[in-house]
């Protein structure tokens, strides 16, 4: 029968993809994430996952092998859900659960699952869409997700190199069927940028750190599409250094440092990008001093231009932002203080863009430079309608405006470069200087940390990870230290993407901030190395 058949093809492959011993994977905050020579057998079980999921939903699946902002060796796998969002919090369990499962028990176990989410192995629906970023190991963790795929006959498209939010953007239009390939991709944003951004009278050039990965690729093809209104200057495009490597948007963001292999000029607007390029975060340099505008200045300059846009239109639409913990205290009382309300939810985009479709125009961005802007169905048809309506001429300018950005914007997932246009674009319409853009409130010092712990999901959180709830009496320890200095903030939490736990504290200087997150990270440490000569 068709089921034997696909049962026995199963058997054949696991074989060649059995579990490591010792190894435990875990989809985390942005799915897989390990060293690249442990990966496939996750990869290969991930990619009978996504068949199913693509079955069970009737369309096209996303899976992005990447590791983003991690070291070169790492790799990881990232699901795509049909309208382009993160893969569903019950997919991620049984993607944990199948991930574990040993060769010998696969069929039995998918057997399960097929009956438990209730469509059949053999069904033919759907497809999945694979794509992957610069790393050496890309090539055979695709081809391990579309080993996987191929024995539940499930139709694999292989894209290749390309962006994560490339791949988010093609899944999308793929189940809408719009334009969906790479060059309609350049082309739409291209062309929305053009219409929105208009010609200016001297042509600035934008330098962009690209963490020597796949950002500058798609760079590379938008430049001369854009030549005519801007020059995009490509830096770490990774013709020499490493992925990631003393560059990109996470060391940009933890070192509060400029990356290498970027000579700027005063005043120049830089941004700085991931390995995946879903991420970035913009920088100049006044007066040789270096200025960083992160996740949390690019949600303001975004929440303020729409927000004006939707009162000048005079449109009756909710309009809110997303946060995460890491946000600067600063930025959330700005937004206060300007009337936007203002959420904070987990660290991971899948709980950010979740929160943001609360609201009719909602706003996310994490610190590190995680965000879009998302329009509900209700904003799109109150803004449209507007468009074609008689009004006066400041509303008509200011309709006119959003429906543009709208499409500016890539809704499916935060991508660097589309961000980096919308940025560019409100920048010039707005006529902001990088300092007044800066200036619109000061960030509180901050300092972030990576502790390495034995074991750090022995650490679990609470208040949208603002609280430690276990290990019993380590947040009090916490309480503790933060009492020692006056506006004090600070967090811990295990990574779900590095093996470590991050330590966040925000004081009134750079000086306490350093302080405090050493004595809390150091406190961790010995508590967790306590619990450990206990056991
Ligand atoms: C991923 C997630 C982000 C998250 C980051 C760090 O980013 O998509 O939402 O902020 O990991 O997560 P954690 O602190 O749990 O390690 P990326 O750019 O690495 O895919």
């Amino acid at each position: 029968s068709p089921l034997e058949i696909t049962l026995e093809s199963i058997r054949a492959t696991a074989s060649s993809y059995n579990l490591v011993p010792g190894v435990k994977y875990a989809y985390g905050t942005a799915g897989f994430r390990c060293k690249a020579e442990i990966l496939a057998p996750a990869a290969y079980r991930m990619g009978l996952l996504s068949a199913l999921r693509a079955k069970s939903a009737k369309a096209a699946i996303g899976v992005m092998v990447t590791a983003s902002h991690n070291p070169p060796e790492d790799n990881g796998l990232k699901v795509v859900e049909p309208q382009g969002e993160m893969l569903l919090p019950r997919w991620e369990n049984y993607s944990t659960q199948l991930s574990n499962t040993d060769s010998a028990s696969l069929v039995e176990a998918l057997k399960d699952l097929s009956e438990e989410v209730d469509v059949s192995l053999t069904s033919a629906r759907g497809k999945i869409i694979v794509g992957r970023d610069t790393r050496d190991s890309g090539p055979l963790i695709s081809a391990a997700v579309a080993a996987g795929a191929h024995n539940l006959q499930c139709k694999v498209e292989d894209i290749g190199v390309c962006t994560t939010p490339q791949l988010h953007w093609i899944v999308k239009q793929t189940n809408i069927s719009k334009p969906n390939t790479i060059e309609d991709y350049y082309r739409t944003f291209s062309d929305s940028f053009i219409n929105l951004y208009g010609k200016s009278e001297s042509k600035p050039s934008i330098k962009v750190d690209c963490a020597n990965g796949v950002g500058a690729k798609s760079l590379r093809s938008l430049a001369p599409l854009l030549s005519d209104y801007i020059d995009l200057v490509i830096c770490n495009d990774g013709s020499n250094g490493k992925l990631n490597e003393n560059c990109g948007a996470d060391f940009v963001k933890l070192m509060q440092n400029a990356p290498q292999g970027v000579n700027y000029s005063e005043n120049e607007h830089c941004y700085t990008i991931d390995g995946d390029a879903d991420r970035s975060l913009f920088f100049f340099f006044q007066d040789h001093k270096f200025n960083m505008l992160d996740g949390d200045k690019i949600a303001t300059l975004f929440a303020g231009f729409l927000n004006t846009l939707i009162h000048e239109a005079e449109l009756d639409l909710s309009l809110g932002v997303v946060q995460t913990a890491y946000a600067n205290g600063s930025s959330t009382s700005y937004l206060h203080s300007k009337g936007i309300p203002v959420v904070c939810v987990p660290t991971g985009v899948k709980h950010l863009h979740k929160k943001a479709e609360d609201f009719d125009v909602g706003v996310y961005f994490e610190a590190n430079g995680h965000g879009t802007v998302l329009f509900s169905d209700t904003a799109m048809e109150v803004i449209n309608k507007r468009a074609v309506q008689e009004t006066r001429k400041i509303q008509q300018s200011a309709v006119t405006r959003l429906v543009a950005f709208t499409k500016l914007i890539n809704t499916a997932v935060g991508d660097a470069v589309t961000n980096i246009l919308a940025i560019e674009t409100i920048l010039k319409l707005c006529n902001l200087s990088p300092q007044t853009w800066n200036n619109m409130y000061t960030d509180l010092p901050y300092r972030q940390l990576k502790i390495n712990i034995r074991d750090r999901d022995i650490i679990k959180t609470r208040d949208a990870e603002r609280k430690i709830s276990s290990p019993e009496g380590m947040q009090e320890k916490i309480d503790v230290l933060v009492s020692d200095y006056s506006n004090a903030r600070c967090f811990v939490r295990p990574s779900g993407t590095e093996n470590c736990v991050r330590v966040h504290a925000e004081c009134a200087t750079q000086r306490e901030a350093d302080s405090l997150a050493m004595s809390v990270g150091s406190m961790v440490f010995d508590f967790t190395e306590a619990l450990h000569s206990r056991l």
